[in-house]
């Protein structure tokens, strides 16, 4: 729909938009830590990758447009808590509630949000996990508080994700009924092949353990 800022607003986006970046770089930073420790001294680790992003000024101007908001960088600060924003990838769902958990008790951020789409899955059967944290920025910002969104979902769920935001966006909002009907059921059975996959995943670590 090409929902855009205004030149004096997207300057001061763009201020707005290095706060968001530096906070992005703090989380990731931790959240990599968590990476390396995993490989060096767990057995096996449950993350997969990590991705990380800045929403786009487009994009950024087009959720303010949807939830009828001024299109300000003022009113995006105040009113969106994805600005910046990290997917991990886990390889079973079961992985997500003990990397949740460790974010939970991670002081150097303040747990703001929580939305366990993975058990209670949204209507077009979208899957993930969402947390959103609050850090500080440091006296250099002027002790500013910065949210930064946090999805977790295993390789089948943002595969399907991925898939249904294009067609989501290709129709505006308006996805004919055929293809969310065709997008639940594949959702289904992305659920079911993740809970099959975590079955033969536990088989093979009760073989291993009997071969000890
Ligand atoms: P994008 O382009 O991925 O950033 P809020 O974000 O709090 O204003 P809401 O709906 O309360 O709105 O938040 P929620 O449910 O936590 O969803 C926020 C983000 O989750 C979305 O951001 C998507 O990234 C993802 N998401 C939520 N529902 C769906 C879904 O049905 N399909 C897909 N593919 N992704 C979903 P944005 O800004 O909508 O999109």
């Amino acid at each position: 729909q090409n929902i855009r800022f205004d030149v004096d607003e997207f300057e001061k986006l763009k201020r707005t938009l290095v706060k968001y970046s530096c906070a992005l770089e703090v989380v990731v930073t931790h959240l990599n830590n968590l990476n390396t420790y995993y490989n060096a001294f767990e057995p096996v680790n449950p993350i997969e990758h990590i991705k990380k992003r800045i929403k786009s000024p487009e994009s950024i101007a087009g959720k303010l447009k949807k939830k009828g908001l001024p299109i300000t960088a003022e009113s995006a600060d105040k009113n969106l808590q994805d600005i910046a924003g990290i997917r991990i990838i886990c390889a079973y769902a079961k992985n997500i509630y003990e990397i949740v958990e460790i974010i939970r008790n991670q002081p150097d951020f303040t747990l703001v949000r929580e939305k366990d789409y993975l058990n209670h899955p949204k209507e077009s059967g979208y899957r993930s996990y969402h947390l959103i944290v609050e850090i500080n920025l440091g006296r250099l910002f002027g002790d500013q508080i910065c949210q930064v969104e946090i999805q977790l979902r295993t390789s089948a769920m943002d595969f399907w994700a991925t898939l249904e935001h294009k067609v989501k966006y290709k129709y505006d909002g308006q996805m004919p009924e055929y293809l969310s009907h065709e997008l639940q059921i594949s959702a289904e059975q992305i659920h079911e092949l993740d809970e099959r996959m975590y079955h033969i995943h536990e088989l093979v670590d009760e073989i291993n353990e009997d071969l000890i």
